[in-house]
């Protein structure tokens, strides 16, 4: 299930960074982690070295970590199905299948044998621009160097088909057997650093936390762990329908402010637009986004920087900005991009008005009447402080000491037994951090000390608070006890089709039963932990013993992946061949067309491929970067990556001004924004590339004026999503920022 994945990414690692050290191939297809993860990098390259690893790098563009790699693909932006599934294609033509891990841990492959065929290699390099040559060096590569692990981020999620491709990641891995072993596994690296955690904990609008879903099952096992009674939730809402109902995402609120009320999932258009850490520079149709913050009634922006969200829209009041303390300001813990959970301690108090989140969040909940329920399980010293005012606001902060956050991580620890995120305590996170030193640097165990034992991070599953963590998820060579795992057994014991969900006998986790089983009844639900310990006791895991699906017959649209063209398309014969979906009516209470979003004739007036992504010195909409100085000393100003010929076409010299336009999809007029040309051979000629991280200049106008005094920061720009277009995958609602047509002019 996927958590908030909307513009945030999907998924979670199967293994963990430090475990690529194991891997003798790595392909890094839609991530570009020599300036997106530099640290992770570092185990790249000790593969690379230590263990002859071979780097496969896939990717539009000739990225820094192109640069590392054995081998680089170029691919046509939004074709990694048709990429991947031409490698599976060659693998089973050539029998380098893993049979064995297919036969017992796998579900339908007969029938995904059937649609491989469709990717011969001359279709797969038509779609995506890939010669049949590199296709089958790279299936022939992964084939002879096993265990291998495929790594990606926003390159292959971004996309209306962004899903579909995430699970031919997976599929190519099932079908190397790559799974459940150290060096394979399916690696997204995770964006933030504690994205994953706000995954598990429900920043989703369409699962309360630890991926229970929104149904009544879930809001009554939640209302048990806040010990609040279940009919007061329900009188939160309008109704039950509406509280079972996923709400807007991030990546489409603005359309319940702009469309009529008629169209939407719900009765009312929203009228207020609350932000915790986001600037709107960092999505997509950023001129609908501009239209809505001028609409809504009230705007609330928590950021300890002023963001694009307080001067994009032409408004004179109804935009309050509350500052809000650094992770430096406050502890807690984190939870990583491995599944790891890392405590924090506070560095420094909050300076100036800044507060901390959850300080602010109570503070909320107070004013709209809830405090009581909200803090019910918080057992720190300040539960007896009574609802203080904010003038006494430094007694308040005062009477939040570190006990209250952990009070939160132990909520967590009570209600997300779904995943197993029952073992990591406050205590023993800060243990772990006391003993940093004992854990090795490539299997991430400890050895020695009162954490001997343990996986750094304890990352989940983790049972029970004995329980040392699972680093590598689906290993059956070791017991559950030690972090074995079978695939989940969540689809019940047999598919629609009738044959058997559950693995067959032989692939089971060591010291529990051989055969596949069912998952212990209610040990999700169980608060008092006794269903966990029960399957525990008999060495089976609490999730059960499942295979893994190549056909996902309940998702939307394509149980299996299909190469779907993108809404911005520069092949219309492929349009016709694989045509993108039908329109749907409702998805996240809006209406999220395809077919008639799409116009194959877009190509011949917007012959370009955009694509958009990142730099190392800057992140997201980049507020605090671009108000350091040394951080805008090193990128100072927003430009277009364009190449010699296409710079040489347009008359354009490096250095000049330039004029990129996208065609008008929701709105009447075309978009464009004026930037820098960096003429370079990293893009194709077919492909121009913009950095997302700028902000304050909107269609060639400053707003710098519009920053209250002295929070302007050294560096403005106009912001790629200007210009980036309609396109939603079609079951997480990600924005399709990696691929639309587009023109350039000289300024
Ligand atoms: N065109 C294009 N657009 C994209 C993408 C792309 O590839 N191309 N990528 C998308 C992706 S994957 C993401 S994740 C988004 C990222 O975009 P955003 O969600 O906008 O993320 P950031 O800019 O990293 O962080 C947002 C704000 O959090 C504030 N902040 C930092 N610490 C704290 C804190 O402790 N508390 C609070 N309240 N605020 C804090 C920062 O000052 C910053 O202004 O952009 C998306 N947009
Ligand atoms: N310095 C820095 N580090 C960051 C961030 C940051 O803003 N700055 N943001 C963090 C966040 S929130 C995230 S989600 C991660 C994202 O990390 P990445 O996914 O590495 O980030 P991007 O640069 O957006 O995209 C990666 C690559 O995808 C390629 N690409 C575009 N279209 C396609 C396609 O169709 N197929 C394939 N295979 N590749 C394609 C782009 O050319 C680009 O090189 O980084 C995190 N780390
Ligand atoms: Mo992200």
């Amino acid at each position: 299930m996927a958590g908030l994945a909307n513009v945030f990414g999907y998924g979670a690692m199967t293994n963990h960074q430090n475990d690529i050290r194991n891997s003798r191939s790595i392909m890094i297809i839609g991530m570009n982690p020599a300036e997106n993860h530099p640290i992770s990098m570092q185990h790249i390259l000790t593969a690379k070295e230590v263990n002859r690893a071979l780097i496969i790098s896939v990717d539009p563009r000739f990225t820094k970590t192109s640069a590392f790699a054995n081998k680089y693909v170029r691919i046509r932006s939004g074709t990694d199905v048709a990429f991947v599934y031409g490698l599976i294609n060659i693998i089973l033509a050539n029998g380098w299948e893993d049979k064995k891990f297919i036969a017992e841990r796998t579900y339908d492959f007969e029938t995904f044998r059937n649609e491989i065929a469709k990717y011969d290699p001359d279709t797969a390099s038509d779609i995506t621009g890939a010669s049949k040559e590199d296709l089958l060096w790279v299936a022939r590569t992964l084939a002879e160097n096993r265990p291998g692990t495929v790594i990606w981020a926003m390159g292959g999620t971004q996309h209306n088909h962004g899903t579909g491709v995430v699970r031919t990641y997976c599929h190519l891995q099932m079908v190397l057997g790559n799974m459940g072993v150290p060096g394979g596994g399916t690696d997204v690296f995770r964006g933030h650093d504690g994205i994953q955690g706000v995954t598990d904990v429900g920043g989703g609008p369409e699962t309360l936390p630890g991926y229970y879903g929104v149904g009544e099952t879930a809001w009554k096992h939640w209302a048990k762990v806040w010990d609040v009674p279940y009919e007061w939730l329900l009188a939160r809402f309008k109704s039950k329908a509406m509280m079972e109902k996923p709400g807007f995402t991030v990546a489409r609120w603005y359309e319940g402010v702009l469309l009529d009320a008629k169209e939407l999932g719900q009765e009312a258009n929203l009228k207020a637009v609350f932000f915790m850490g986001h600037s709107t520079n960092s999505m997509q149709q950023m001129d609908r986004v501009k239209k809505a913050l001028e609409k809504v009634e009230l705007i609330v922006d928590i950021d300890p920087f002023v963001t694009n969200t307080a001067v994009l829209p032409d408004r004179k009041d109804g935009i309050y900005l509350l500052p809000a303390a650094t992770n430096y300001e406050a502890a807690g813990s984190a939870t990583n991009t491995n599944r790891d959970l890392q405590w924090r301690q506070k560095i420094v108090d909050p300076v100036y008005e800044s507060r901390p989140d959850l300080t602010i969040m109570v503070d909320l909940a107070e004013r709209l009447g809830f405090k009581k329920q909200f803090i019910h399980n918080m057992k720190g010293d300040w539960k007896g402080v009574p609802a203080t005012p904010m003038s006494e606001k430094d007694k308040y902060v005062k009477a939040l000491p570190e006990q209250t956050i952990e009070d939160v991580l132990r909520e967590i620890n009570m209600g997300c037994l779904s995943i197993g995120y029952v073992g990591q305590t406050p205590e023993r996170l800060k243990r772990q951090q006391e003993w940093g030193h004992v854990f090795d640097i490539k299997t991430k165990k400890a050895v020695g000390g009162p954490v001997d034992g343990e996986q750094w991070g304890l990352p989940w599953p983790c049972w029970t608070d004995k329980h040392p963590g699972s680093a590598i998820l689906y290993r059956t060579d070791i017991p559950v006890a030690q972090g074995g795992a079978g695939f989940r057994a969540v689809w019940g014991p047999t598919a629609p089709d009738g044959k058997t969900m559950l693995s067959a006998d032989g692939s089971a986790p060591k010291d529990g039963p051989t055969k596949g089983y069912p998952a212990q009844k209610d040990y999700a639900v169980d608060l008092t932990g006794e269903s966990i310990k029960l399957a525990l006791a008999e060495g089976r895991n609490p999730y059960g013993n499942g295979r893994a699906r190549f056909n996902s017959w309940n998702i939307a649209a394509d149980p299996f992946p299909i190469h779907r063209e993108p809404i911005h398309s520069p092949r219309p014969d492929l349009i016709v061949k694989w045509p993108t979906y039908d329109d749907v009516k409702e998805h996240y209470r809006v209406p999220q067309p395809y077919k008639s979003m799409q116009k194959p004739e877009w190509v011949k007036s917007f012959p370009l491929i955009l694509t958009t992504g990142r730099v190392v010195e800057m992140e997201g909409g980049s507020a605090p970067q671009r108000t350091s100085s040394w951080l805008v000393e090193l990128n100072p100003e927003m430009y277009i990556e364009m190449h010699p010929k296409v710079a040489a076409d347009h008359n354009l010299r490096h250095g000049e001004m330039c004029w990129v336009e996208t065609p008008e999809d929701m709105d009447a007029k075309p978009s464009r924004i004026k930037v820098k040309v960096k003429i370079t051979k990293r893009v194709g000629p077919d492909t121009v590339f913009l950095p997302f991280h700028w902000g304050g200049v909107f269609e060639g106008n400053s707003l710098a004026h519009k920053f209250p005094e002295g929070t302007a920061p050294f560096s403005i720009g106009e912001s790629a999503n200007t210009v980036t277009t309609y396109g939603y995958d079609r079951v997480t609602q990600m924005q399709e920022t990696k691929t639309s047509l587009c023109r350039v002019k000289k300024a």
